[in-house]
């Protein structure tokens, strides 16, 4: 009596818990989320922490999973690795994503000093380099900074489109031609007013006209922002938005989907987890009436 007591309450749990996000989002190691949004399905391109050696960021592709209700994700493999541009050689880290003129852009870092980008008229595969070239290069590039790396694309809506990037304390912006493949003007500095500092991982995004700049604070570190009235700053401090997870890199994307804001990041969220072997998570992201944005509850379910 007791089994059938206890079987028939799991089976009313079951039937009566409500489809929901469930972290991890996918059960592959994988970081540095790049959340978007392409017609009515959510996209997360990442980092493969599964292809990495597991003493190092030394993984050697990325990863792209979609899905259409935030739930349930599909894998669709690698849309590009390290081997894609002959010019690279190792370390493929934190990716971006961009859609423009009926085409899809990943920007891409690599060897801790370049930034290429890939293009595609899918989101999820046939990826190849246009250019031939990496779009930002250290050494070759005025600014760049020591790191050159975490880019974030993001395009105003004007059409001016932005490459942010930069890790090593020291956050870059430039500007993207309309072909998204080319760049035009000098590498700026971004000036963030206040709070601890920017380390890497910087991501852009807009809401009512304001302009959120958002990154990691150390290692470990806090997702941090800061707002301006253009996209080029000067931003002002605001506050923390994701406190330190329990691996000691931390990175965001932003992004609204059906209404809803949401910020995706990486943490040690499954067996054999860890620094180099991170997991990709999502939680809903709020804004207060003064346009603030709340302090996000990291949850496991
Ligand atoms: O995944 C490699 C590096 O770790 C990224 O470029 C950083 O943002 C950190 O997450």
């Amino acid at each position: 009596a007791h089994l059938l007591a206890v079987c028939t309450l799991l089976a009313a749990a079951l039937i009566t818990t409500p489809a929901h996000a469930s972290n991890p989002l996918v059960h592959r190691f994988a970081a540095d989320p790049s959340l978007h949004v392409y017609g009515n399905r959510a996209y997360v391109y990442a980092t493969d922490d599964e292809s990495n050696s597991g003493t190092y960021w030394d993984s050697s592709a990325w990863r792209v999973y979609s899905s259409a209700d935030l739930v349930n994700w599909t894998d669709h493999g690698a849309p590009f690795a390290v081997t894609g541009f002959r010019w690279a050689t190792r370390y493929a880290w934190a990716p971006s994503a961009a859609q423009r003129n009926g085409y899809y852009y990943l920007y891409l870092p690599t060897d801790r000093t370049k930034i290429g980008v890939a293009r595609s008229t899918s989101p999820t595969g046939g990826f190849s380099d246009p250019r031939g070239t990496p779009l930002i290069e250290k050494g070759r590039d005025a600014n760049t900074g020591e790191e050159p790396i975490d880019p974030a694309a993001f395009v105003d809506d004007d059409g001016q489109a932005y490459l942010y990037f930069g890790g090593a304390r020291a956050p870059k912006v430039v500007r993207l031609n309309a072909d998204m493949i080319s760049t035009t003007g000098a590498v700026q500095n971004v000036t963030i007013n206040g709070g601890s500092g920017f380390a890497e991982a910087g991501f852009m995004h807009k809401r009512n006209g304001v302009y959120y700049f958002s990154y990691s604070t150390g290692w470990p570190g806090q997702i941090a922002y800061a707002t301006a009235s253009s996209p080029l700053g000067p931003f002002t401090y605001r506050g923390v938005i994701l406190d330190s997870v329990n691996v000691n890199t931390n990175h965001h994307a932003i992004a609204e989907y059906q209404g809803r804001w949401y910020i995706a990041y990486h943490r040690n969220a499954r067996a054999g987890g860890g620094t180099y072997k991170r997991s990709l998570a999502m939680e809903y992201l709020s804004y207060n009436a003064d346009g603030t944005i709340g302090r996000v509850t990291q949850t496991s379910a």
